[in-house]
Formats: C-alpha cells, sequence, structure tokens
C-alpha cells in the first residue's frame, strides 16, 4: 500500500475511534469510564445505565445521585440474591474508595432510569449527570448499546 494511503487509512480508524472513548470523563481525582445504557424493549417505562468510576486520588469520595433529562427520576440501584430472588432497591449513593475502581454494572450496582421520556434505542445516547460528595457534578453521556458478552440484567421492577 501507497505510504501516503497508508497514513489516509490510519487516520479514518483514528477518526471513527473516537466515539467510543467519548464517554470517558475526567473530574478531578475522578475517572467516569464508558457509560453507557442498555436498549429498552417496547412498552418498557424503566431502563438501566452502567458506568465504571476510578478515584485516582488519595482521598474517598462518594455518588451521591444521578439525574438525566431522559427520565422523570433516576435512582441508584443495588441488586441483591435474596434466596433465588433478585431484590432490586435504591441505594443512598456509592462509596468511591480511594486509588479504587467502581463499576457500576449488569448483576451490581445501577442506575435506575424511571419514567422514561422515550425508549433507549441502540445508537441513541442519553445526557447524565453525576454528582459526588467531594468532586463535585459532572456532565456524561451514555450511548445506548446492545447486549454483549457481559449479559444483560432483567430489570422489570
Ligand atoms: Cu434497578
Amino acid at each position: 500500500m501507497h505510504a501516503s494511503l497508508r497514513r489516509l487509512v490510519a487516520g479514518m480508524f483514528w477518526i471513527f475511534a473516537v466515539p467510543a472513548a467519548a464517554t470517558d470523563v475526567i473530574l478531578g481525582n475522578l475517572a467516569i469510564e464508558h457509560s453507557y445504557a442498555r436498549p429498552t424493549p417496547p412498552g418498557a417505562r424503566t431502563g438501566a445505565a452502567y458506568l465504571t468510576i476510578h478515584n485516582r486520588g488519595s482521598a474517598p469520595d462518594r455518588l451521591l445521585r444521578v439525574t438525566s433529562a431522559a427520565a422523570a427520576s433516576v435512582e441508584i440501584h443495588s441488586m441483591t440474591m435474596e434466596g433465588n430472588l433478585m431484590k432490586m432497591r435504591p441505594v443512598a449513593g456509592i462509596d468511591l474508595p480511594a486509588k479504587r475502581s467502581v463499576a457500576l454494572g449488569s448483576g451490581g450496582f445501577h442506575v435506575m432510569l424511571i419514567e422514561l421520556r422515550k425508549p433507549l434505542v441502540i445508537g441513541d445516547s442519553i445526557p447524565l449527570t453525576l454528582q459526588f460528595e467531594r468532586s463535585g457534578r459532572v456532565d456524561v453521556v451514555a450511548n445506548v448499546e446492545g447486549a454483549g458478552a457481559a449479559g444483560t440484567a432483567n430489570h422489570g421492577h
């Protein structure tokens, strides 16, 4: 391949690679990584969003609340097994220990979007505002992504 063409192709891949990284946001000592939401089935009024928060600082922080224009209300939920029943319940916040990553992922903590303004469709994105005890507030964008190898969580409330 001609050298200049090779550069052109490499440049194109770089451009295409940007949207995948665009959900990563830095707020002080916090890195908010891979914010995403799952598509909702027709008629569903609730959806779930996930993200990973890496606290690179030497002091603990805490995720206090999440808000979004995409839903009438937003709760932070935990998911636990009670007997053989999966139970979800709101939690008051999530502790972010120093030098640690906390994942809000399928099977555990998640952001619950209640009374969605419209269904979540793959390829769309929704805004989330995260409020932290120490670091303040930041806006992130969650892309609506299909289920991958990580599997899906059932969010029927
Ligand atoms: Cu939930």
